[in-house]
């Protein structure tokens, strides 16, 4: 199933399903040397995503801003290598959706809980633009919301469900998103988490 959502924009349904069980392993193993944590906006308040992050980057907020960094502020250490599986995943699904030589620097793993939501934003704190970035759903399913160009006006909704992979590249790189309040549930993989890895050239 490989569905436009927009020009630019490719979901891959379910691409990343046969590899669901090692990435979640790796989740955990990543996230017992960099912890997840409830980063801090730049206006005080505490996200409700839990976040952390492995390769040479990492995406990290505080009160100074939202930048990438390559330490985990919190223990001083760079942060855990990519794995090797979550690199060339993502590179075969920049592939399949026209990016031929996708090469992530940065993985930001995200956590979500019941409740938890992802208010609409641009991602613009990477160098450059023209890049892709790929995200890997995983566990309890979502709803994205795709808000175009401008905050203005209702978003559309999508469901993203555990396995599926999204190329956001083109027109689309600077598109208005987000994540609604993520509802109760419990899938096999993840309990009632939801994990959302993404795939960015930031530096
Ligand atoms: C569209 N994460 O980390 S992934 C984020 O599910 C973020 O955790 C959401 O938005 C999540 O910044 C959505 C889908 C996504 C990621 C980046 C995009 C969609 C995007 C960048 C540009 C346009
Ligand atoms: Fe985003």
């Amino acid at each position: 199933r490989q569905i436009r959502l927009s020009e630019g924009a490719v979901l891959l349904g379910g691409f990343a399903l046969s590899h669901a069980e090692p990435l979640v392993a790796a989740i955990a193993a990543l996230t017992a040397a960099a912890p997840f944590r409830h980063m801090e906006t730049p206006g005080g308040r505490r996200m409700s995503v839990a976040m952390s992050n492995c390769g040479p980057l990492g995406w990290v907020s505080d009160r100074g801003g939202y930048r990438y960094a390559a330490r985990d502020p919190l223990s001083g250490e760079p942060w855990p290598a990519m794995p090797v599986l979550f690199r060339t995943l993502a590179q075969d699904a920049a592939a399949q959706a026209g990016f031929a030589d996708f090469a992530p620097d940065a993985c930001l793993i995200n956590r979500y809980e019941p409740g938890t939501q992802l208010t609409l934003h641009q991602d613009r704190d990477e160098q450059d633009r023209r890049a892709p970035i790929v995200s890997v759903s995983l566990g309890l399913p979502a709803v994205f919301l795709w808000g175009g160009e401008s905050r203005a006006g209702r978003a559309a909704r999508h469901a993203l469900f555990h396995g599926d992979v999204v190329v956001w590249g083109g027109p689309s790189r600077m598109n208005f998103h987000g994540i609604a309040p993520l509802k109760d549930g419990l899938h096999p993989a993840t309990g009632a988490l939801r994990y959302n890895l993404t795939f960015r050239t930031a530096g």
